[in-house]
């Protein structure tokens, strides 16, 4: 089936205008509109009167005598040279849309299956006002090509239903914010896929999206990450990041709610190569165990600060693994590697391969095979091991090929695990741990 594709007209849709009732001078006409105060229902604006364009804009703009129902079904572009186009009929119908100019699009109140493709040498803000975009379960939603350095926005949508692509697939600088992704599948970043430059997310919630392979909703490929107030629930991919995967690149997480979200790699959040610094971010299940990170897994840095995770469990790490961890006033809580019959699990809630560093935080009710707390794995020389103000309390479970305890720290040389008890080729004093 062919999409239906509209291209933008490039001249502007000039309302009707009717022929003023008013007798010259009978009533008055404020803004010099040819509306009279009988006529015009706000005389203070040249831009409303009867027979102008309606527009998206949160009032009546036509003076229709019709009742004005919040501009229900509006769509309106407002282009960056000036254009304003009326897309309502568009958005009725549905397809595909191309869109290849600057600008604004607004979109009222309703629900809309489309596909909105922007292609454009500039930028584009996409704004909704209580309206719904679907995909109807068989296309993505926003398709946004970009270029680099010019900001795109996507605010005050939801996102419902798309399929065979992301909900938004944007390449370029993107703000997304206030906005709702349910129901959504693709093959990676089933709501979000983000690539080139950075991607920063506010005030949105992200509910059971599923990806067949990585980012259960979000996937940034090789650019930073920011989200900042916003909530996860249920999304999930089977290999990697359960709620957002991440491939190169510094992420930011601040004041997140996160539940039940699941990856074999990073259930809730996977970091391929980057960094993660992670502020008031709560973490509540998961979706089914993972293989490493039951809440994060990056390759690189991870820090917590004020954070929890609670009922997490992976076979390497039942809470985080990562390169350096560093936790500070954390709790981390009731997390575990489980028993295993193959190679033992480790790290019931930490998995370090360089340094953990440890601050006012709570390790505690862990439960895993070598290392029931911590597993640091390292070949760092300096210290590698710091604790100050923690509590550490696990449970170590049976059937693992070495005898280990709360902590197991062991050398990595070679990539070759050395199975060691606790602490035997460590010096620790009050300073901390090292070779
Ligand atoms: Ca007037
Ligand atoms: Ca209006």
């Amino acid at each position: 089936m062919l999409p239906l594709t509209l291209l933008l007209a490039c001249s502007t849709s000039e309302p009707e205008v009717e022929v003023a009732s008013s007798e010259p001078g009978s009533y008055e006409d404020l803004d010099g509109d040819g509306y009279g105060t009988d006529r015009d229902c706000d005389d203070t604006d040249p831009t409303v009167h009867p027979g102008a364009l309606e527009v998206c804009d949160g009032r009546r703009t036509n003076c229709s005598s019709l009742e004005w129902d919040d501009d229900k079904g509006v769509v309106t572009w407002w282009g960056e040279d000036g254009t304003v186009y009326d897309y309502s009929s568009a958005f009725a119908v549905g397809g595909t849309l191309l869109i290849e100019s600057e600008g604004e699009l607004d979109i009222c109140p309703g629900t809309y299956d489309i596909e909105l493709q922007f292609d454009v040498f500039g930028s584009v803000t996409v704004r909704g006002h209580d309206a719904t975009l679907s995909g109807g379960g068989s296309h993505p939603i926003i398709v946004l090509d970009g270029i680099p350095d010019r900001l795109n926005v996507i605010e005050g949508l939801r996102f419902e239903g798309a399929s065979g692509g992301s909900a938004l697939w944007v390449d370029g600088p993107a703000l997304v914010r206030d906005s709702t992704f349910v129901h959504n599948r693709a093959h990676q970043g089933a709501a979000i896929h983000a690539t080139s430059d950075t991607l920063t997310v506010e005030n949105c919630t992200f509910e059971d999206n599923h990806a067949e392979f990585g980012g259960g909703a979000i996937r940034v490929l090789d650019q930073d990450l920011t989200v900042t107030d916003a909530t996860f629930i249920n999304n999930q991919a089977p290999d990697f990041g359960g709620a957002i995967q991440v491939q190169g690149g510094a992420v930011e997480l601040t004041d997140l709610l996160m539940v039940d979200n699941g990856s074999a790699n990073g259930g809730h959040v996977y970091v391929g190569i980057g960094s993660m610094h992670a502020e008031r971010v709560t973490v509540q299940g998961q979706a089914f165990p993972g293989d490493m990170g039951g809440a994060f897994r990056v390759d690189g840095d991870l820090t917590l600060v004020d954070s929890s995770i609670t009922g997490t469990e992976a076979h390497v790490g039942g809470a985080v693994a990562g390169e350096a961890v560093a936790l500070i006033r954390s709790a981390l809580v009731d997390n575990r590697s489980p028993a295993s019959a193959g190679s033992s699990s480790v790290g019931g809630t930490v998995y370090a391969t360089r340094t953990l560093d440890c601050e006012d935080s709570q390790l505690t009710n862990s439960e895993g095979q070598v290392g029931s707390v911590a597993y640091l794995h390292t070949s760092d020389t300096g210290t590698v091991l710091t604790s100050v103000g923690c509590e550490w309390e696990g449970t170590v479970l049976p059937g693992a090929s070495v005898a280990s305890g709360t902590l197991h720290l062991s050398l990595n040389d070679e990539n070759t695990f050395i199975e060691e008890p606790t602490g035997s080729d460590f010096s620790c004093d009050e300073s901390g741990c090292r070779p």
